[in-house]
């Protein structure tokens, strides 16, 4: 098969398809630390790692509607600027198996972990795209470029044994505020083969999939990306629109997430004893560059609310991660925890609001979509007595 060289991966990762290798970790394992450990980030891949034999032999190829253009070693790569981002990265799968439970959608399935924080450095993108002439803050290029494609190099069946590809517009790639980068570490370690080695693309506040990994070439073209994933696949459908009336050109590809918020623990389905106080865990996260203002817990289903309070990150000087309010959760998760007085069985349900009031929508249902994507709707888990 063609999936003889695969990395090894931590058994206690959740399988969810073996080839392509998608897969996510305990949900207890995501709020045990702020940055998501290597091995426990989820993995989503849609056909073989690639096998890279000799990095010195690698060239990074940007060209299109610019000037110039260039191809890049990863020494040359190196020599640019350094700059870490602290991103979560979100498949806009993520819940997906709860919103097939209502009403069945395609696409792989999903639990609540599709997501993770890590620690990205690599070079800028907008100092990359300045290289082929092309300035910061650029809206459209010299020769008439509104887009920045990214191509990677692996074989996906999705676009008939082609390479996995995306863009983004270009104002987003030149603007150094956006934080998009060519990553070639994640958590200050080399990147691993599963999560883009030896480069991917990070574009922070947007879902998963505009973040290429075992990128090989950069296009400056015109109309956004005409690529499968891009225009067949991450769109968000009305709940009226199903696999036979869809119209796939009627939609705009999916960028900015909306906001999310999960209970990690307990688990849902767990036995707790007796009454009194429980402590629930979770993660909130919105797109776009929206911090989160508030999540809100509920023990009796939604009738009553408590306010949740939100981990405030490491305050670790450790320059990457910002420590004022309004650039910390920019885009990264926050992970939340409230104690609150439960009387079992009890229905615990988490909803957040993030820093432009957008709120999520109580019930799944008012949100389904043929494809399952953006499941952000409120979380509800229950739990039982023992007693
Ligand atoms: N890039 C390539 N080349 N091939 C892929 O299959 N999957 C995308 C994106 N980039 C993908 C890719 C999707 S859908 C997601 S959610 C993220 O990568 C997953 O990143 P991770 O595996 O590092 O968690
Ligand atoms: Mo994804």
């Amino acid at each position: 098969s063609t999936y003889e060289r695969e990395p090894s991966r931590h058994p206690a990762l959740k399988i969810n398809s073996k080839e392509p290798f998608n897969a996510e970790p305990p949900v207890d394992e995501l709020v045990r630390s702020y940055v998501t450990s290597v091995d426990m980030f989820y993995k989503r891949n849609h056909g073989p790692v690639p096998v890279l034999e000799d990095i010195s032999l690698y060239r990074l190829e940007v060209g299109g509607l610019a000037s110039n253009r260039c191809s890049l070693s990863m020494d040359a790569i190196k020599q640019l600027p350094k700059h870490t981002v602290v991103a979560t990265i979100q498949c806009a799968g993520n819940r997906r198996t709860a919103m097939s439970m209502t009403r069945k959608v395609k696409g792989v399935g999903w639990g609540l972990a599709a997501l993770g924080n890590g620690i990205w450095s690599g070079a800028r993108l907008s100092d990359v795209l300045e290289i082929v002439g092309i300035p910061k803050y650029s809206r459209v290029s010299a020769y008439g470029g509104k887009h920045v494609e990214f191509v990677s190099v692996d074989k996906c069946k999705e676009e008939n044994g082609g390479p996995y590809k995306g863009s983004i517009p270009l104002f987003q790639a030149t603007n150094p505020e956006a934080d998009v980068i060519l990553a070639y570490e994640m958590n200050g370690e080399e990147l691993s083969r599963d999560h883009g080695f030896p480069l991917r693309v990070v574009v922070p506040g947007v879902l998963g999939a505009r973040s290429v990994k075992w990128l090989r070439n950069i296009n400056i073209i015109a109309e956004e990306c005409q690529g499968f994933f891009m225009q067949k696949d991450y769109k968000m459908f009305p709940p009226s629109v199903d696999w036979d009336n869809v119209n796939w050109g009627s939609r705009r590809p999916l960028m900015d997430f909306p906001v999310q918020c999960a209970i990690c623990s307990p688990e849902d389905g767990s036995y707790l004893d007796g009454k009194g106080k429980v402590t629930v865990k979770g993660y909130a996260l919105s797109g776009g560059g929206r911090g989160i203002e508030r999540v809100d817990v509920s023990a009796d289903g939604g009738k009553t609310w408590t306010e949740a309070k939100l981990a405030q990150g490491p305050k670790s000087g450790l320059g990457y991660i910002p420590d004022d309010d309004d650039h910390r959760d920019k885009w990264a998760w926050v992970l939340w925890e409230a104690s609150i007085e439960v009387h079992l069985p009890a229905d615990i349900v988490a909803k957040a609001v993030d820093t432009s009031a957008n709120v999520q929508a109580e019930h799944v249902e008012t949100i389904w979509n043929l494809r399952g994507v953006l499941n952000n709707s409120w979380h509800r888990i229950h739990i039982n007595g023992t007693s």
